[in-house]
């Protein structure tokens, strides 16, 4: 197929870049976090969002590489950060299928210098759906050595509470789209209210995500939503914008 070549080239081309948003502290009112998004950088189609390539990475395999490649320029970049500001990276449900996923993980860590604790790794309960046994003995894994596990998507697919039980998540990560209509519908209301209260009853971080406006982040805050991150703080940005993101003013 057209786009798996491409993105075999891609790869061989070194036209992945890692753009990186804000995650802000509520409590604190200052940013803890930035989490790594893949950016094709096209030669001809200019700068290429992960919905268009991520699917056929993942359907080819190809995101075990490109996933390590993202893994090792967000460790290598969050290095250079200070030391309070952690790196968020997403992991398919493909990439846990991959017997070295321990093994990168550590290798990312070592090569970058960067404390394990610094490194914060997204899942979606999909990955919890295939395997779990082999799956959980991976997330185990990877927190014994001291790396963070969030849940991320949460509240979008089919029976997320039970995963609440099977593993002990660092983070809840809530779906963009109980963001969305958090001032106009009560029910999006009820829904964060209930996560966040799971959260402190479990101590767990929760971020919410996708915070466009100041009425959804004054509800966020009001409900004791640990974290947030959205287009109101910043838009993914390069890695060269990262101090830009961390020193201007509030
Ligand atoms: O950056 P953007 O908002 O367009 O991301 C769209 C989707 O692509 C999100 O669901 C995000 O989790 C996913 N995504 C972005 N970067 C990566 C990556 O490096 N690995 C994986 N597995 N998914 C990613
Ligand atoms: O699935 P995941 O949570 O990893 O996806 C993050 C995606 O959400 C990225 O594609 C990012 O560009 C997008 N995103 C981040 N903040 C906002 C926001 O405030 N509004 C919208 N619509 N999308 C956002
Ligand atoms: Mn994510
Ligand atoms: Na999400």
């Amino acid at each position: 197929r057209m786009l798996e070549r491409d993105l075999r080239l891609a790869l061989q081309h070194d036209e992945f870049a890692v753009y990186y948003q804000p995650i802000r502290d509520l409590a604190g009112d200052r940013i803890v976090a930035f989490e790594a998004l893949a950016r094709w950088n096209h030669s001809l189609r200019g700068l290429i969002a992960p919905n268009n390539f991520i699917p056929v990475a993942e359907e080819t395999g190809l995101i075990v590489p490109l996933g390590e490649i993202v893994l090792r320029k967000a460790c290598m970049d969050a290095a250079g950060w200070p030391e309070d500001i952690a790196v968020a990276v997403n992991l398919s449900p493909v990439q846990f299928k991959n017997p070295n996923l321990v093994a990168s993980v550590k290798a990312a860590l070592e090569a970058s210098g960067l404390a394990a604790d610094r490194l914060e790794l997204e899942i979606t309960e999909s990955v919890l759906l295939q395997n779990s046994e082999a799956t959980l003995a991976v997330l185990h894994e990877l927190r014994g050595f001291g790396v963070r596990i969030s849940l991320d998507d949460f509240g979008t697919g089919y029976s997320s509470l039970s995963y609440l039980r099977s593993f002990p998540f660092d983070k809840i990560k809530i779906d963009r789209s109980f963001v969305t209509d958090l001032a106009t519908r009560e029910e999006s209301m009820a829904i964060v209210r209930a996560v966040t209260g799971l959260g402190k009853s479990l101590g767990i971080v929760t971020t919410a995500e996708g915070v466009e406006t100041d009425t959804q982040f004054d509800l966020l805050r009001q409900e004791g939503c640990t974290q947030a991150q959205g287009y109101l703080f910043s838009p993914p940005r390069p890695a060269a914008d990262v101090a830009k993101m961390l020193y201007k003013a509030p």
